[in-house]
């Protein structure tokens, strides 16, 4: 396929003497890290809504994206054209995965069937192009945002009505994701969420929201689905007070609900930062639940209090989530899925590339700086050692809950005021910065 991108060629590894934009520096895809190729590790994915579907408007402006194969209309030719223009470019730029909305690939029709029917045409195509090429979805999702009639929500909408047409579209991009063989079904609550307590019956809304995914769950293991399903958190944008707000208060509804079991959290870079904590601080959250499934990897700016979507070129943010990747030993059912969109300036087709390049890199030099943080040994060595003595006698009967209040005043009465070692927290950072390389 050389149609859409004709001037640009596979991009490949070259290494860091190259000159070449076009080439990875960092990511050589075969080459293994702590015996696992570093495309395993990383598992990349492109999102479909921003490489395909983002004209790159933003509040005060038109979209600039240049994109010839994409005529503007919402028709079906239309669309058959952009899933070509995208599996040229996944097939270019070295991506095995990618995740999509339904409307991201399928117009919506005037009815539930005709959206439904312009769904399954596209479906058979994505599936074609997946046979020819040996690329793979790795989730799908419903939009239950952008239609105005998700004004007020979609399972949480006080219309039972609007939540009927969210089921309907939710069961049919569940069929999509099952037909091409999706390794997870996403829910990302755009809408839902509020604004005022003065409309909004919280805990009703809530309840609602926990039959909309219970249902969900139900009638995708009836056709045999046997993905995961995931949670996105995120606090803010677009309503002020967003269900899923964060790691934690995700777990706490799906514990509440009786859902823990059938979800995991697909954790975004940008989506911890707006939640005022880091995405390491919601990678470790997820993960000591047993709940980390996926990462949606970006990140915000420092400066920005909204949700840019910028591509990861961070180097602390990207070591810090393959350390947590290599700790809890890779995500079987899950990817890093590109949810980053270009900057409104950089409009031209090659920039998607550029973009992704610089995201692909980014993490394979983060992955190769995690596995030498680990290789070194000096800040696990002083992790554990922070804990040591918890491993005493007193730490095991406590850790195995085989001690009393009374036990543990009666060893303070006689163990004298504790002595504390420094946390040398300034140490471990300069030692990171050293491995930084
Ligand atoms: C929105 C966001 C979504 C989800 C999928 O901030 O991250 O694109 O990833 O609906
Ligand atoms: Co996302």
């Amino acid at each position: 396929m050389n149609e859409f991108f004709p001037d640009v060629p596979k991009i490949v590894y070259e290494g860091l003497d190259s000159e070449n934009p076009l080439s990875f520096r960092w990511y050589d895809a075969e080459a293994e890290v702590e015996g696992k190729p570093m495309r395993e590790h990383l598992r990349f994915a492109s999102a479909y809504w921003h490489t395909m579907r983002n004209t790159l408007a933003d509040p005060f402006g038109v979209g600039t994206a240049v994109m010839p194969w994409d005529d503007g209309t919402e028709t079906m030719d239309n669309a058959i054209r952009r899933v070509d223009a995208f599996f040229e470019f996944l097939e270019k730029v070295g991506i095995d995965w990618y995740c999509f909305h339904d409307r991201d690939v399928a117009p919506a029709g005037a009815t539930v069937a005709e959206s439904r029917a312009n769904l399954e045409l596209v479906t058979d195509h994505l599936a074609q192009r997946q046979s020819e090429t040996g690329k793979r979805l790795l989730w799908g999702t419903a939009c239950l945002f952008a239609d105005p009639m998700y004004v007020h929500g979609a399972a949480t909408s006080p219309s039972v009505d609007v939540f009927a047409h969210a089921a309907a579209q939710v069961r049919a991009a569940i069929d999509a994701t099952h037909r091409l063989g999706g390794l997870g079904y996403v829910f990302w609550g755009g809408r839902e969420g509020y604004d005022t307590l003065l409309n909004t019956d919280m805990s009703r809304e809530l309840d609602h929201l926990a039959s909309f995914l219970h249902l969900s769950v139900q009638y995708a293991r009836q056709i045999g689905f046997e993905g995961s399903f995931f949670i996105e958190p995120k606090p803010k944008e677009p309503t002020t007070h967003q269900y899923d707000f964060d790691a934690a208060t995700c777990l706490n509804f799906l514990r509440q609900y009786d859902l823990l079991d059938d979800f995991d959290l697909n954790i975004e870079t940008n989506h911890a930062t707006l939640a005022g904590h880091s995405m390491p601080h919601e990678l470790d959250v997820a993960a000591s639940a047993g709940s980390l499934g996926s990462i949606d990897a970006n990140m915000g700016h420092p400066q920005l209090g909204w949700d840019t979507d910028h591509f990861p070129t961070d180097l602390y943010l990207t070591t810090m989530v393959m350390r947590c990747l290599l700790q809890v030993g890779g995500l079987p059912h899950g990817g890093l899925n590109f949810d980053a969109k270009r900057r409104r300036g950089s409009f031209e087709p090659i920039d998607l590339f550029h973009a992704h390049i610089a995201g692909m890199d980014a993490f394979a030099r983060g992955l190769q700086i995690a596995a030498a943080i680990r290789a070194d040994g000096r800040i696990d060595e002083m992790f554990h050692d922070r804990y040591r003595s918890w491993d005493g006698a007193l730490g095991k009967r406590i850790e195995q809950k085989e001690i009393s209040l009374e036990q543990l005043e009666d060893h303070a009465m006689h163990s004298g005021r504790p002595e504390l070692n420094s946390g040398r927290e300034e140490l471990i950072r300069s030692i990171f910065n050293d491995l930084l390389r």
